[in-house]
């Protein structure tokens, strides 16, 4: 798509001393440069490029490498410059300002927009308002959305849901800790940034669902996101001979997973809803050895709803279900730390503003709708109203290297979020 210079002209979205208000509302412009926000979008993807996808876990060379560069055009924008002892990076403008922001960090093989497309889209939007005398816009990248060490552990630090001591001991399924992995970032570290001086946070981010893409719509405003609770389980039973270990007699750690886990689907049956989601994404069985009767399995146990009692519910239907199972099959249980975050509502003077700049924007092709995926959203809204915009995501695919949208979606949500923020 060439260089096309817009203006959103519309009122309360394009200010009535702007110099292009007396364009007549059809012809629908906005400064923000879709050929330098697409540009810098695709150069970001080089941090951690593998296939179409990326590669980029918090705190890796990738991760710091592609915050160095992001942290570079945002001073080039006129941003002041920020790590926090987490690795959040910050471009700040002067005073009180919208925060706008994602996060640059990526799944083990991750999608080239999850999470990057806000930052860049809220560069794009931060740097426009610079040059046009418009809004004071803040912009940030969050560290370890994706969770390499917890949940949205960056955004979770930063807004006082978990302290600095208590994300420090968390561990990556290697064994690494927070602590040991953040010392990376060495002279970056500058001063805590106060949540205080932003009046809200806006993120634009892919839907990584089939909604939007099966609606043929371009964008979703989101009205709220779902909770998850998560944690890791070790069952211990004894590791022996494949061959000469009698079935009845083994106490075998996968067989009791597989249990588990054919119980678990079928009690669920009973307390869940269509919405509801839960998943056993991470495996290691050990030794892991083709003629050893499996000792132990250490595996993730991920459950996701909008509704607080439910959660509760799965989870006393998972922990009588591991009880019976450990029973059953001579095996002991470890529960791990139960790491989780509410359902959040979005902040509905901030969602109203996307629904004029999306109806402005993507006249009939746009919606209302709750968020599956969670997102650093969740976080800062204990700190501030938030707000958050998807668009498409093709076939629905996401936290996978085949994650893509189409272009003119991905300007559309650049269009509706700087309409959002009065930036024109
Ligand atoms: O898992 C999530 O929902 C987010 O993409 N990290
Ligand atoms: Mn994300
Ligand atoms: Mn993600």
């Amino acid at each position: 798509m060439g260089r096309t210079r817009f203006v959103l002209v519309n009122e309360g979205l394009c200010p009535s001393n702007s110099p292009w208000y007396f364009w007549s509302e059809e012809d629908v412009f906005m400064a923000v440069s879709t050929e330098r926000f697409l540009k810098d979008l695709h150069f970001v993807r080089r941090f951690g490029a593998q296939g179409t996808g990326v590669v980029r876990p918090a705190y890796s060379g990738p991760d710091l490498g592609a915050r160095d560069w992001l942290a570079s055009r945002m001073a080039e924008a006129g941003l002041a410059v920020r790590f926090d002892a987490m690795g959040n990076l910050f471009g700040l403008a002067e005073g009180q300002s919208l925060l706008l922001g994602s996060h640059s960090d990526s799944q083990p093989t991750g999608g080239w927009l999850d999470g990057a497309l806000g930052v860049v889209a809220a560069l794009e939007v931060a740097r426009t308002s610079l040059e046009t005398g418009g809004p004071a816009i803040s912009v940030v990248s969050f560290q370890d959305e994706e969770g390499r060490f917890g949940v949205t552990t960056g955004s979770n630090v930063w807004c006082g849901g978990l302290t600095q001591c208590t994300a420090d001991a968390l561990t990556d399924h290697a064994g690494v800790t927070l602590a040991a992995a953040r010392a990376a970032l060495g002279e970056r570290v500058g001063a805590p940034v106060d949540p205080s001086q932003f009046t809200g946070y806006v993120e634009l981010h892919i839907e990584q669902g089939p909604v939007l893409d099966t609606a043929r719509e371009q964008i979703g405003v989101v009205t709220d996101i779902v909770g998850i609770r998560d944690r890791v389980i070790t069952l211990t039973g004894a590791q022996n001979h494949a061959g000469t270990t009698p079935m009845h007699l083994r106490r075998d750690a996968f067989q009791g997973l597989s249990a588990f886990n054919a119980m678990l689907n079928d009690r669920l049956r009973n307390v869940v809803m269509p919405s509801t989601v839960w998943t056993i994404g991470h495996v290691a069985v050990a030794p892991n050895a083709s003629s050893i009767v499996p000792g132990q399995v250490r595996f993730s146990m991920q459950w996701r709803d909008g509704d607080i009692a439910r959660l509760d519910r799965m989870q006393s239907v998972i922990d009588e279900t591991l009880a019976q199972v450990a029973d059953a099959h001579g095996l002991d249980v470890e529960l791990g730390p139960l790491l989780g975050l509410d359902p959040v509502t979005m902040d509905a003077a901030l969602q109203a503003r996307l629904e004029a700049a999306a109806e402005k924007v993507a006249p009939g092709k746009w919606r209302l709708m709750p968020s599956g995926a969670l997102h650093d959203a969740t976080n800062v809204a204990r700190c501030m109203p938030v707000a958050m915009l998807f668009v498409p995501s093709i076939g629905g695919i996401s936290h996978a290297f085949e994650e893509d949208t189409d272009e003119v979606d991905l300007v559309a949500g650049l269009r509706v979020l700087a309409g959002a923020a009065g930036v024109a």
